[in-house]
């Protein structure tokens, strides 16, 4: 078993700088040995230089970064389509435009494989904007909007080329959702887990759902956890904290039940910002989380037991 390390130290789709010190921070947090430890063979790729790529401008004003992003998005379409092919492959943010370019990666990678990509996606946001609605213009927040499809990405950004079905989308522990995003999810057809609904009914029901729904299509499953899915008091090292987050237990219970599905090929690990870290304790929970997802376990349990 291979596990491939890519790093991605974008910083320019977030507001605040600090994310490029991401990759450097999970690797001080001791990612590499972690999966070693679970029997991986661990090949570190080290940080992605991405080459510059050609797009036209965008009318609209907000937006911050665009070539760059549009650089990013292609370079990791490529390192995650071939990583994809090599083992697990984690992304070490960077802010969560990477996102854009691993799950488009990862959807080519699938399709090869005559596969649907499915996508959990642990967040406070869907980052569901399209170009034209972004109100910030963060481009961390239109992620998911490209890699499913959403019009008005084209010339602007790199072409798509295997978008995913957005009803293979399941986002959990969203809690600030912009009004042009709520209803550009209901049309898409995403599965939502707010924190109400989380409230409601914890997380285990609503993952085993959708981990069922992914393992009957023959799916192979990517997931993508932003920092901010937790709550700020246990990961205070991201720039946009929502308060009234995922629980360190929650958390965890969610990885381990990902592993024990035997779905996930792909793990991205978004918008830590060692700069307001407490000594480094969310580059180690981030860790921590990535270990219970690859297999980590306090005892055995009989594989398919989520
Ligand atoms: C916010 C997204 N809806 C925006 N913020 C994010 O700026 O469009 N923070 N993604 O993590
Ligand atoms: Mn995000
Ligand atoms: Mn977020
Ligand atoms: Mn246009």
């Amino acid at each position: 078993r291979i596990c491939v390390l890519t790093g991605a130290a974008v910083d320019e789709g977030a507001s605040r700088p600090g994310c490029e010190m991401g990759p450097s921070a999970f690797r001080v947090a001791g990612i590499a040995a972690a999966l070693a430890e679970l029997g991986y063979a661990v090949r570190d790729n080290g940080n992605l230089v991405p080459p510059a790529f050609a797009v036209e401008p965008h009318p609209n004003p907000a937006i911050r970064h665009l070539p760059e992003i549009a650089a990013w998005t292609a370079a990791l379409d490529e390192a995650a389509f071939a990583a994809g092919g090599e083992g697990f492959a984690v992304f070490l943010g960077g802010d969560h435009s990477l996102s854009a370019g691993t799950i488009a990666g990862m959807s080519r990678r699938a399709a090869l494989e005559g596969r649907p990509l499915f996508v959990l996606w642990l967040d406070a946001h869907p980052d569901f904007h399209t170009l034209d609605s972004t109100v910030s213009g963060n481009l961390h927040g239109v992620g998911m909007a490209y890699a499913t499809g959403r019009p008005g990405f084209a010339a602007h950004m790199p072409p798509l080329r295997a978008p995913v079905d957005p009803r293979n989308v399941c986002m959990i522990g969203l809690r600030s959702v912009d009004p042009a995003e709520r209803a550009a999810l209901r049309e898409a057809g995403v599965t939502v887990h707010d924190m109400r609904a989380l409230d409601e009914s914890g997380v285990a029901a609503p993952l085993r759902a959708f981990l069922e729904r992914a393992e009957a299509a023959g799916g192979i499953l990517h997931v993508s956890l932003d920092v901010d899915f937790l709550d700020p008091s246990i990961a205070p090292a991201v720039g946009t904290t929502v308060p009234g987050g995922a629980t360190f237990r929650e958390a965890h219970l969610i990885m381990e039940m990902v592993h024990d599905s035997g779905l996930a090929r792909s793990l991205d690990l978004v918008e830590l910002n060692p700069f307001l870290d407490e000594r480094g304790r969310t580059a180690l929970l981030m860790v921590d989380l990535a270990a219970s997802l690859l297999g980590r376990s306090i005892f055995d349990r009989p594989t398919r037991s989520f």
